[in-house]
């Protein structure tokens, strides 16, 4: 029988909460966040908003969750939202917005650094007439999930929030992994954020919580986010245990990010060196593997026999996430294996 433990790189929502972390939400103080007596979600609320610059913030069960309320938070049923082919909103929602906003999402080509290209946006946008729907909502996503997690320069969002702005159109960055793009920038999540409208972020990806996602903005968007998630049936009660796994999260679970992105980096090196496989080496944490040899669904397997678990990532593509799960000689062993399994299937 294989007794070899499985090295799970299939994405950082494996993460699960260490020992300090549970402490902390074992001693969480608690009360109804419907009435808004949660001190442990209050105080969370507020550091959100202030790390991203923001007047208010909401926390809400998940990414998915974050990123809908704030669709339903910025239009109106038959409206338009701009946003990226490659993006997570486009391609992994099930199509919430549609469903649940009416609206209708337009994707435009993303460039390979999760961009859009300013004319694209700037010819989507539509002038106001009784025949079309109204755009409203530009979408972007920093750091870019399906680009291998790039990150989108600070420049790129300026500049498109400017040619939002211009024509009347609110902008909303979904920042599930925001906290990468900081640390691999070096600019911070404030900076990032400055120009954008409202900003969602994961506490249940590389920050290594259970669960968790921020929406921030305004206080009049987020007064506005707080009906929806409710609507959503996303108001939640003594959250303050979870809170309280965020709170712990943002002091002492950010810097360390580098080392997922240095893990990410040793691990494309490696998997360039037995070859196969072509793939950028990444800035953060995401590594985007395209098969060149075989069918991606062997490799898949042929990795998971060898004891590495991966995610199939679109058409002929492999995706494997680093995270704090998973240190340098994790990596390394995670190699050894990619090797075997490369032999396998040699
Ligand atoms: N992404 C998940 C999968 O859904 C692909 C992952 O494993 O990466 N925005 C971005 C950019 C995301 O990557 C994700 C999750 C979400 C939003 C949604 O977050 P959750 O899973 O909390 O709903």
């Amino acid at each position: 029988m294989n007794t070899i433990s499985p090295i799970d790189l299939r994405s950082d929502t494996v993460t699960r909460p260490d020992a300090e972390m549970r402490q902390a939400m074992l001693q969480a103080e608690v009360g109804d966040d419907v009435f808004g007596d949660d001190p442990s979600v209050n105080h969370l609320e507020a550091l959100a908003a202030e790390r991203m610059g923001k007047e208010a913030a909401v926390f809400l069960p998940s990414g998915t969750m974050a990123n809908l309320v704030a669709v339903l938070s910025h239009t109106q049923p038959t409206d338009e939202v701009l946003l990226g082919n490659e993006s997570h909103l486009f391609n992994y929602e099930v199509a919430g917005a549609s469903r649940v906003g009416g609206v209708q999402l337009h994707p435009l080509p993303n460039d390979a650094s999760g961009g859009l290209a300013d004319e694209d946006v700037r010819t989507a946008i539509r002038e106001p007439n009784i025949h079309s729907p109204r755009t409203s909502l530009l979408c972007l996503e920093n750091t870019h999930n399906r680009c291998g997690g790039s990150v989108l320069p600070l420049t790129k969002i300026q500049t498109l929030s400017r040619i939002a702005h211009d024509a009347g159109v609110r902008v909303h960055l979904d920042g599930a992994r925001i906290f990468n793009a900081e640390v691999a920038s070096g600019t911070t999540t404030a900076d990032l954020t400055a120009t954008v409208d409202s900003v969602s972020f994961c506490l249940s990806k590389g920050l290594a919580c259970p669960v968790g996602s921020l929406l921030c903005g305004s206080s009049e968007l987020i007064e506005r986010a707080r009906r929806e998630r409710k609507m959503l049936g996303g108001g939640m009660r003594q959250s303050g245990v979870l809170a309280a796994a965020g709170i712990h999260a943002l002091s002492h679970n950010i810097e360390r990010l580098a080392e997922d992105h240095e893990n990410a980096r040793m691990l494309a090196e490696g998997i360039r060196r037995i070859g196969t496989f072509a793939m950028e080496i990444p800035t953060t944490n995401i590594v985007v593997l395209q098969v060149l040899e075989g069918a991606r669904d062997d490799w898949l397997l042929a990795f998971k026999k060898a004891g590495v678990h991966a995610s199939a990532f679109g058409t002929g593509r492999i995706r494997m996430v680093t995270h704090k799960d998973v240190d340098t000689s994790s990596i390394e062993e995670a190699l050894r294996r990619i090797a075997q399994a490369a032999v396998a299937v040699g």
